[in-house]
């Protein structure tokens, strides 16, 4: 049922998506506040950004040896606080931290968040769209006797909810539960978050493909030869759009239709693992676009089917409308079942 536009809130989808006495409603309430109350911050931030001097590097390198991004701190902190304030969160792992970090919690049934609390930040410094990606799942357990990170690799399959914030010309949420996909408009006049009501559904013929063609010389022969086709024999051909934040190229193509490839690479003879992580965006964005009809692979297997090895483990990832990723998947040798 849709509500008159930008009146439906992210509570009302949790209602409408959860039992009344399920007592992870609560918690999802909960972390979603947190969630909501971070992208205000964040968003507010961003907007004088530049006059703060917080779109600069913090001249250091973060777990995954990437430069980080004086904005990446401040989301680090700024989540990591909410999460463990909210009494709702029992660990959060972040692509900032090598480590998990456990809280204390209220709630008779808390989550796990998985997170990347600002994906994209290179874009800052020239003013371009970027995201917060965040995976929610059931822990198997709430006793200390496990590390963070055996709780978070045995709990890997029990994704329960997933979420993006896009700071870009508005701030966008979108949230994802049960059986829905929405998005959701910050109102910086009232801090709220509204949207239509209508679920987020990737539109079918899209002509719209993300990926850095920076990469084609050292991507496999299969991938080299379907992005030559995509482009030449393909009726019609796909059209390049590439933002350079997973979260920004992704909302595009979900409400315009559109694939995005990350995929391995091939350098000295040795294949990578790809550039994102598993669990806090692939997961996320796998989970978002199964809800939204789309599908998200490594470029053989369903993204939601493997089981990680380790925390920060590394995937390549295809994601987006079923027609656009089954179409890669018959050209590149791999269809899908
Ligand atoms: P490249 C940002 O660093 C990110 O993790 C994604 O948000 C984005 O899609 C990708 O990497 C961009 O990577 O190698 O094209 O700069």
């Amino acid at each position: 049922m849709s509500q008159s536009p930008g009146s439906f809130t992210p509570f009302d989808l949790i209602l409408q998506q959860t039992l009344p006495g399920d007592p992870e409603r609560q918690t999802l309430v909960t972390t979603l506040q947190a969630i909501e109350q971070g992208g205000r911050k964040i968003s507010a931030l961003l907007q004088r950004g530049p006059l703060l001097g917080i779109t600069g590097s913090a001249h250091a390198q973060n777990v995954q040896g990437e430069e980080v991004q004086a904005m990446d701190q401040i989301g680090q902190e700024t989540f990591l606080t909410l999460f463990r304030k909210s009494g709702s969160v029992l660990g959060v792992l972040s692509e900032e931290a090598e480590h998990p970090d456990i809280f204390p919690v209220t709630q008779p049934a808390p989550c796990l968040v998985a997170m990347d609390p600002l994906d994209g930040s290179s874009n800052l410094s020239v003013n371009a769209p970027v995201g917060s990606i965040f995976a929610l799942f059931r822990p198997v357990s709430q006793n200390a006797s496990r590390s963070g990170e055996t709780l978070f690799i045995e709990s890997s399959s029990n994704l329960i909810a997933a979420a993006y914030l896009l700071y870009s010309v508005s701030t966008t949420l979108v949230l994802a539960i049960g059986e829905e996909a929405h998005s959701f408009t910050l109102d910086p006049s009232t801090g709220e978050y509204l949207g239509s009501g209508v679920p987020l559904r990737f539109p079918e013929g899209g002509k719209i493909y993300s990926a850095n063609e920076g990469y084609l010389p050292v991507w496999e022969k299969p991938l080299q030869q379907y992005m030559s086709w995509i482009k030449t024999d393909r009726n019609p051909p796909l059209i390049l759009r590439y933002i350079g934040a997973l979260v920004g190229d992704f909302h595009r193509n979900l409400l315009k239709g559109g694939i995005y490839l990350y995929p391995a690479d091939i350098r000295n003879g040795t294949k990578s693992s790809g550039k994102l992580r598993l669990l806090y965006e692939a997961y996320p964005m796998a989970y978002i676009a199964r809800l939204s009809g789309g599908i998200a692979t490594d470029g053989t297997a369903p993204i939601l089917s493997i089981r990680p090895r380790s925390v920060h483990q590394r995937v390549p990832l295809i994601v987006g409308p079923l027609d656009l990723v089954r179409e890669f998947h018959d050209r590149t040798g791999s269809p899908l079942d």
